[in-house]
């Protein structure tokens, strides 16, 4: 079969929704782009764990604590889940860890900025899950199987996340004038952020175009953006909360919130390594590789031994 007869297949099993598996033929920029993808998922998942982390020792409470470190200990599984995904595409583990740690591999932007107090914690799970939420519902229908069906069980997961964050700030929003101020300062800090998690705008976004064709992306980095403000309007008027945007405004013709423009500066910037934590976070999961190190070796070794026992 020639190369063309090949791709025309691909397309049409894509245009029909049967999923791509790991054995089927792909285009290797197909194959790439889901490697580049997945991976710098799965790298977000395992840095998102290191601004909530550090609050664990700090929760105000034993039901709160435990709370959390069930939702942190989801985030690993979600990394775990993704790594393995990116290695059915024949991707190495290591590699794309080592990636990571270079900067030739990006992870989630709203990671690189620091979780200052307890609301902190509260507006990520209903902000920055909620975000999560709303770009990984689509992808529980993006046409590579293995990716596809991890997001099935990571949704469910996020969606305990982002309720624990919603409960969590309906506390203090109902709580002293003290907490409520700590509550809107959060939001403050973390409602544009959190619009960046959905990438550039459409004209800005190198990837869009291929990955929509390609059924990888569902939607555009706008359109989901678009949704997520339209969602969280109701909600932050549940709470008494003010999002700070002097712009947001309904609008009738088009059926959507309109909103202000996006600081994209701040959002390069952030994504190229220059946002307030973005050394640190690094710093901190090259530790965790050393640290670690002992643990692989001596698992490593272990499998050897046993397969040599099978073996024999
Ligand atoms: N931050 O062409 P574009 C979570 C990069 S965390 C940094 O639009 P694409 C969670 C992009 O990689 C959420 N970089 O790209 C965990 C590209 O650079 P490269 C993680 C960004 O891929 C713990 C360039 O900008 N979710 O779940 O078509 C606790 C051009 O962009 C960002 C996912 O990763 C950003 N925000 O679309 C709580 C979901 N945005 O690669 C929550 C899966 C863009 O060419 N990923 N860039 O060097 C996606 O859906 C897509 O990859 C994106 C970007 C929508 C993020």
């Amino acid at each position: 079969m020639t190369q063309a007869e090949q791709e025309r297949r691909f397309q049409e099993k894509i245009e029909k929704e049967i999923k791509i598996e790991p054995n089927d033929w792909m285009p290797d920029e197909y194959r790439q782009t889901l490697i580049r993808q997945i991976s710098q998922h799965a790298h977000s998942e395992i840095v998102g764990m290191l601004p909530e982390g550090n609050w664990i020792t700090r929760a105000p409470n034993l039901r709160r604590k435990a709370v959390l470190l069930a939702k942190v200990q989801d985030e690993a599984g979600h990394g775990l889940y993704l790594y393995s995904a990116a290695e059915t595409l024949g991707a190495d583990r290591e590699q794309l860890i080592d990636d990571m740690h270079t900067g030739k591999a990006k992870y989630s932007s709203i990671f690189n900025y620091p979780a200052l107090t307890w609301a902190d914690i509260g507006t990520i799970g209903w902000l920055v899950d909620g975000a999560a939420i709303m770009n990984q519902v689509a992808l529980c229908r993006t046409s590579y199987g293995p990716y596809a069906r991890a997001m099935v069980k990571i949704c469910k997961e996020e969606s305990f996340h982002q309720r624990q964050g919603y409960e969590s700030l309906m506390k203090l929003c109902n709580g002293t004038p003290q907490q409520k101020a700590m509550a809107q300062d959060a939001m403050n800090r973390f409602w544009w952020p959190a619009l960046m998690m959905f990438g550039p705008s459409d004209a800005e976004s190198t990837h869009s175009d291929q990955s929509i064709k390609w059924k990888i992306k569902r939607f555009t980095n706008d359109e989901l953006r678009q949704s997520f403000v339209d969602a969280s309007v109701s909600q932050a008027e549940i709470l008494g909360l003010t999002i700070p945007d002097p712009n947001l405004k309904w609008n009738e013709a088009r059926g959507h919130y309109d909103f202000s423009e996006i600081n994209w500066d701040e959002f390069w910037q952030v994504v190229k390594g220059n946002g307030p934590c973005n050394k640190e976070r690094i710093a901190a999961r090259l530790k965790a590789k050393e640290d670690g190190l002992w643990v692989r070796e001596a698992a490593n070794a272990f499998a050897k031994k046993r397969a040599m026992k099978k073996s024999a």
